[in-house]
C-alpha cells in the first residue's frame, strides 16, 4: 500500500456495486447514508438504502425514502433571470461579472460577498472558496454552518487544536453510556437513531441520557430523562466535572499525559457552589436524577456525549461544547472505542464547508489566516496574491454590513437566509436594498428569490456530481444520475464560468468535479507533516490523483486517507497527541452563562425553535411530498396545557406569538412534555407556506462572542389565542393550484400540498355569517357552484365545484373548530380517475364525510401512511403492542420513526402497555 496515496489509487476496500449508475449519498441530514436509486428512463422512480455504505447499511428514514418524490421539473427553477426578466446564460454570467467588478472597482474588494451553505457539494465550496477569498480577494465569505456548527468548530479547535469530530458512528454502538444533549436524534438523525437503539437492544448494559428541556421523541429509549431549564447546560457539565473530582473519578494520568489547563478549569468549576442541590435548583431538576446521571457518566469509561443545536444555538454555545469538551478529557474518555465528545453535523456537507475553509474565519483546507505561513502557502498554491490578509465577517456581522451599505453585493448560494437568519423580517429588507443580490437555487419556491436580482439556475440532487463528509468525517460520492432540468447548471460551473469572465480563467480551468477534488485533496496534505509540528488532521492527499473513473468509484472512506492512513481513520486521538502547539488537548475555564434574549411582561415565554421529522428546514423540497405534508400539515406553537389555560389556548387552536421582530401564527398544540414557561415552534414554515409563520423573525441577533453562533434556542415571546370569527378548509385541483389566490382578507393562512390538490386552511373576521360566502366564491374560485349545504344557525358553510363530473374545489366554512382530516378527499381529485364522480360520493363530499372510505385521522406512520384514528381503533381491538399494531397496520415497520408516536398512543388508550 506504499504508493496507494500517491498515485491516487482508491483504497481497496470497495463498497461492491457502488460503481453502478444508481449509487449515490442522501442530500439531507448529516448521517449522510448511501442511497440505491432505481432508474427508470429519465426518472427515478424508486430509492431504497444502499447495503454497503457504512453510514446506514441499507437503511433509509422517511425523508430519505421519499427523495424520489420530491423530484421532477415542476416547481424547479428553469432559467436564469436578470432583474426579473428570464435571459440567457451569456448575459446572466455577463451580468454578474460586470456588476461585481464595477462595485469592487469602485468600492474596494471587500464590498462584495458570498454566504454559502453545508448543503453545497465539496468541490462547489472549495470552487466558491477559492473565487472569493482568492481572486476576488473578499475576505467576506461565510456560510449557514454560522446558524449550526460554529460553536462547536471553535470548541474543537480550542480544545484539540482542529476541527476535527474524534469520534465515529460505531463509538454509539460500541459506549456504556450515550448521553444525548441537545440533540433530537430520533426525528434529525433518524437512521443514526435507529443503530443506537438496535445496539441498546444487543446490549441490555448499555444506557441512554436525554437532555432536553422538551420531551422529544429521542426519549423513546432513554433510561434517564433530565428536562433541563434552558440554556442551564454549561451548569450541568461544570458539575459533573466538579462531581467526577470530589469522587475521584478524574483520570489523572491522562490528565498528566495528554492535557493541559485542568486546575484552571477546575478553579472556575469551583467558583459556584456545586452542590447537586445547588446545580439541580439552578437547573431545575430533581436532584436524585441529577445524581444518577453524573454517577453513571462519573463511573463509564467508555460514554459518547452526543450534542447539537440544543448546546450550539446558544449566547454561550462555544462554552457550552467546551463544559462537555471538559468532562471527556477529565475523564480520558476520548479515543477509544465507544468514547468520546460527538458534534452531530446537521447538513449532508457541513464536514465539507469546514474542510476547504468555507468559514469566514478560515483560509483553506483547515488553515487559518494566523496559522503561521498560510497565507504564503495557499497564495503559492493558487497562484494569487489577492488573498485577505485578516478574517472576513460571520454571518451576522456581514449582514450588517449590508444593511450598512459596507457590502453593496452579495452572492447567496443553497442557502435561504429570509427565513434561518435571526430577525428575518430585517434580512429580508436589508436585502431588498441591497444593489446586487446574486442567488443561485434550485427551487422556484424559495423565499430569497423574492429578494434577488440574478438568479441562477442550478442543478440539484441527483444531477450533480461531487462529494459530500458526513459527521463521521466519511466522505462520499453523489453522483449525476439525471440530466438537468431546463438550462439548470451545476454550481460549480456556473462559478467557474463567471471567474473566467474576470479574468481567471487559468485558475479555474476544471472540465470535471474530479479535477476540484483532486486539487482540494493535494492542498490538504501541502507542507502538512504530522512528524515536524506543522500537522492538519484534515489530510486527504491520500485521495489525490484520482482518475475520473477512480473518483467516480470512488468508495465511502473517513478522514484522514494519506500515506500514513491509506485506508482512512475511524477514530481519532487515540495516541493522545493533539495539534496544538504542546501536542496537549487543552482543558479551559467555564463560566456558565444565561441566555441573553430577556424575558419580559410582555414576552414571558422562552421560545425554543428546531425541527420536525418530516420536513428539512425552509420546506422547498420535502413540501413536495404529500406523505412528508401529512405528519404536520401546519405551523404550530407547542405549549404546556397549564400555560395555555392561562392564556385562555385550547388544543388546535390559532394562536399568535409576539416576538423580537414580529409575529408567528400557528395553531396550538398543548404538550405535557413542553415545560412551564417555554414554546416551541417548528424553525420550517415560510411566507411560500404560511402567511406568518416565520419562527425567526421571534428571534433577536444575539450571537455567541467566539463562535459568532446565534442563540435561535432562546427567544422571548409573548403569546395571544388569534382573533378570529370563522374557519375555512379550501381544497383545489392540482391543476387549478397556481391559479386561485384564496388569501385575501385573511387573518391567518396555510398552504398545504397534497398528492393530488393542494389544500388551503384559512381564518379571518368577521363572523362567518356576516362574510358574504357564495361572493367569495364568485370571486375566487373557476367554475359554478354546483353543491351547497348552508347551516346559519351553526354559521356552517359546506361547497364544492365540479366540472363534467369531475371535482374542482371543495370548501367548508365554519366557527373556529377542530378540524376533519381530509386526506381521503385527495383522492376524489385524482386526475388519473377519468370517471365522472357518482352520486353516492357527491353526496359524502358535500357532507364532508369520507367516501366509502374510513377516515383515518392525522397520519402518524409517513412510510406506510397510517392515520391516528386507524391505529387508535386497532388498539382498542386489542392490538396492544407497537408490534401488534405493525402486523396489523403495518405503522412503525419501516423506518420505525413513528415508534414513539404509537406509544404515546398506546399509553393514551390503555390503562396499562407492556411496552
Ligand atoms: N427532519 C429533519 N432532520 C434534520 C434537519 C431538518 O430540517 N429536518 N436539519 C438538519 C440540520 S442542518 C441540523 S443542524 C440538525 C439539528 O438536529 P438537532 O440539534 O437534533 O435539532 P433541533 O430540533 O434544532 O434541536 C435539538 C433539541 O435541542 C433542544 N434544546 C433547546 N434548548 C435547549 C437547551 O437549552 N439545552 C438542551 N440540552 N437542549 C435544548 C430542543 O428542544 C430540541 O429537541 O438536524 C438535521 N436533521
Ligand atoms: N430559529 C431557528 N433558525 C434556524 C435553526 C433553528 O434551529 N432555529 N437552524 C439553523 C440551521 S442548523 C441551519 S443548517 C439553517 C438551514 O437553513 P437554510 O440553509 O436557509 O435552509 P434550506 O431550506 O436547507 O436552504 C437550502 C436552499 O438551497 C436550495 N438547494 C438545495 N440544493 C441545492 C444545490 O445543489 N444548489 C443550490 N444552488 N441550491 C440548492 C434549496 O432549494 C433551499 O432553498 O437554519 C438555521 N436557522
Ligand atoms: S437519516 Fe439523514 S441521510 Fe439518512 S436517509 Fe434520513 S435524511 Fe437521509
Ligand atoms: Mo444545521
Amino acid at each position: 500500500m506504499t504508493d496507494a496515496p500517491h498515485t491516487g489509487t482508491i483504497p481497496s476496500r470497495d463498497i461492491g456495486d457502488a460503481r453502478r449508475p444508481g449509487s449515490t449519498t442522501c442530500p439531507y441530514c448529516g448521517v449522510g447514508c448511501g442511497v440505491r436509486v432505481t432508474l427508470d428512463g429519465d426518472t427515478i422512480s424508486a430509492v431504497a438504502g444502499e447495503e454497503r455504505h457504512p453510514a446506514n447499511q441499507g437503511r433509509l428514514c422517511v425523508k430519505g425514502s421519499a427523495l424520489h418524490e420530491t423530484l421532477g421539473q415542476s416547481g424547479r427553477l428553469l432559467e436564469p433571470r436578470v432583474d426579473g426578466h428570464t435571459v440567457g446564460w451569456g448575459t446572466a454570467l455577463d451580468q454578474v461579472a460586470s456588476r461585481l467588478r464595477a462595485i469592487q472597482n469602485a468600492h474596494g474588494p471587500a464590498s462584495v460577498a458570498g454566504y454559502l451553505s453545508g448543503q453545497l457539494l465539496t468541490e462547489d465550496y472549495y470552487v466558491a472558496n477559492k473565487l472569493f477569498k482568492g481572486f476576488l480577494g473578499t475576505p467576506h465569505l461565510d456560510t449557514n454552518s454560522r446558524l449550526c456548527m460554529a460553536s462547536a468548530v471553535a470548541a474543537y479547535k480550542r480544545s484539540f487544536g482542529a476541527d476535527a469530530v474524534p469520534c465515529c458512528y460505531e463509538d454509539l454502538e460500541q459506549a456504556e453510556l450515550v448521553v444525548l444533549a441537545g440533540s433530537n436524534l430520533a426525528w434529525n438523525h433518524p437512521v443514526l437513531y435507529q443503530r443506537l437503539k438496535a445496539a441498546k437492544a444487543r446490549n441490555p448494559l448499555m444506557r441512554v441520557v436525554v437532555i432536553d428541556p422538551r420531551v422529544t421523541d429521542s426519549c423513546d429509549i432513554a433510561d434517564l430523562y433530565l428536562g433541563i431549564a434552558p440554556g442551564s447546560d454549561a451548569r450541568l457539565f461544570n458539575g459533573l466535572l466538579a462531581f467526577m473530582q470530589r469522587t475521584h473519578r478524574v483520570d489523572h494520568t491522562y490528565l498528566a499525559r495528554h492535557t493541559e489547563g485542568f486546575e484552571e478549569t477546575l478553579d472556575a468549576v469551583f467558583e459556584d457552589d456545586t452542590t447537586l442541590e445547588a446545580i439541580a435548583a439552578e437547573c431545575d431538576l430533581d436532584t436524585e436524577r441529577l445524581e444518577t446521571f453524573y454517577y453513571w457518566f462519573a463511573t463509564h469509561l467508555h460514554v459518547v456525549t452526543l450534542y447539537s443545536q440544543g448546546i450550539n444555538q446558544s449566547s454561550s454555545g462555544t462554552d457550552k461544547c467546551q463544559a462537555i469538551i471538559n468532562c471527556h478529557l477529565a475523564g480520558g474518555k476520548l479515543g477509544l472505542p465507544g468514547a468520546g465528545p460527538f458534534s452531530i453535523t446537521g447538513q449532508p456537507n457541513a464536514m465539507g464547508g469546514r474542510e476547504v475553509g468555507g468559514l469566514a474565519n478560515q483560509l483553506a483546507a483547515h488553515m487559518d489566516y494566523h496559522t503561521p505561513g498560510a497565507i504564503e502557502r495557499v497564495s503559492a498554491f493558487w497562484q494569487s496574491d489577492a488573498l485577505p490578509t485578516a478574517p472576513g465577517y460571520k454571518a451576522i456581522e456581514l449582514f450588517d454590513a449590508i444593511e450598512r451599505g459596507e457590502i453593496l453585493a452579495v452572492w447567496i448560494m443553497a442557502t435561504n437566509p429570509v427565513v434561518s437568519l435571526p430577525d428575518a423580517a430585517r434580512i429580508k429588507r436589508l436585502l431588498a436594498e441591497c444593489p446586487l443580490v446574486i442567488v443561485s437555487e434550485c427551487m422556484a419556491n424559495a423565499e430569497i428569490l423574492d429578494v434577488a436580482d440574478i438568479v441562477l439556475p442550478a442543478t440539484g440532487w441527483s444531477e450533480k456530481d461531487g462529494t459530500v463528509t458526513n459527521s463521521e468525517r466519511c466522505i462520499s460520492r453523489q453522483r449525476g444520475l439525471l440530466p438537468a432540468p431546463g438550462e439548470a447548471r451545476h454550481d460549480w460551473q456556473i462559478m467557474t464560468d463567471v471567474a473566467c469572465r474576470l479574468g481567471f480563467a487559468e485558475a479555474f480551468d476544471y472540465a470535471h468535479p474530479a479535477e476540484i477534488f483532486d486539487e482540494h485533496a493535494r492542498l490538504s496534505g501541502l507542507d502538512n507533516d504530522r512528524a515536524h509540528g506543522d500537522w492538519r488532521v484534515f489530510d486527504i492527499s491520500g485521495l489525490g490523483g484520482l482518475d475520473r473513473e477512480a473518483y467516480d468509484a470512488l468508495a465511502p472512506i473517513r478522514w484522514p486517507v494519506n500515506a500514513a492512513h491509506p485506508e482512512g481513520t475511524d477514530r481519532l486521538f487515540a495516541d493522545g497527541r493533539f495539534p496544538t502547539a504542546s501536542g496537549r488537548a487543552r482543558l479551559l475555564p467555564v463560566r456558565p452563562q444565561a441566555p441573553q434574549q430577556a424575558l419580559s411582561a410582555s414576552r414571558p415565554l422562552r421560545l425554543n425553535t428546531g425541527r420536525v421529522r418530516d420536513q428539512w428546514h425552509t420546506m422547498t423540497r420535502t413540501a413536495r411530498s404529500a406523505r412528508l405534508m401529512n405528519h404536520r400539515a401546519e405551523p404550530f406553537v407547542e405549549l404546556h396545557p397549564e400555560d395555555a389555560a392561562v392564556a385562555g389556548i385550547q388544543e388546535g387552536r390559532l394562536v399568535a406569538l409576539t416576538g423580537a421582530g414580529g409575529q408567528y401564527l400557528g395553531r396550538a398544540r398543548l404538550k405535557r412534555g413542553q415545560r412551564r414557561g417555554e414554546a416551541f415552534v417548528p424553525m420550517h414554515w415560510n411566507n411560500a407556506f404560511s402567511g406568518r409563520a416565520r419562527a425567526n423573525v421571534l428571534i433577536a441577533p444575539i450571537v455567541d462572542a467566539i463562535s459568532g453562533q446565534p442563540e435561535s434556542k432562546h427567544g422571548a415571546v409573548g403569546v395571544q389565542p388569534l382573533p378570529h370569527g370563522w374557519e375555512a378548509t379550501l381544497i383545489v385541483a392540482g391543476a387549478l393550484a397556481e391559479s386561485i389566490t384564496p388569501t385575501e382578507g385573511c387573518a391567518y393562512w396555510s398552504r398545504i400540498p397534497m398528492e393530488h390538490a393542494l389544500r388551503w386552511q384559512l381564518a379571518g373576521q368577521p363572523e362567518t355569517r356576516a362574510r358574504d360566502w357564495m361572493a367569495w366564491i364568485k370571486r375566487t374560485l373557476p367554475g359554478p357552484i354546483s353543491q351547497w349545504s348552508t347551516d346559519d344557525a351553526r354559521g356552517r358553510l359546506r361547497a364544492s365545484g365540479l366540472i363534467e363530473g369531475r371535482l374542482q374545489w371543495w370548501l367548508m366554512v365554519g366557527p373556529p373548530a377542530e378540524l376533519p382530516s381530509l386526506n381521503w378527499l385527495d383522492a376524489c381529485f385524482s386526475p388519473t380517475d377519468d370517471v365522472p364522480l357518482d352520486a353516492a360520493t357527491r353526496r359524502r363530499i358535500l357532507a364532508g364525510a369520507a367516501s366509502g372510505a374510513v377516515d383515518e385521522g392525522p397520519v402518524v406512520c409517513s412510510c406506510h401512511q397510517v392515520g391516528q384514528y386507524a391505529i387508535q381503533a386497532a388498539i382498542r381491538d386489542g392490538h396492544r403492542s407497537v408490534e401488534a399494531l405493525g402486523a396489523k397496520l403495518a405503522c412503525g415497520t419501516q423506518c420505525g420513526s413513528c415508534q414513539p408516536e404509537l406509544k404515546a398512543l398506546l399509553e393514551e388508550v390503555c390503562d396499562h402497555v407492556e411496552l
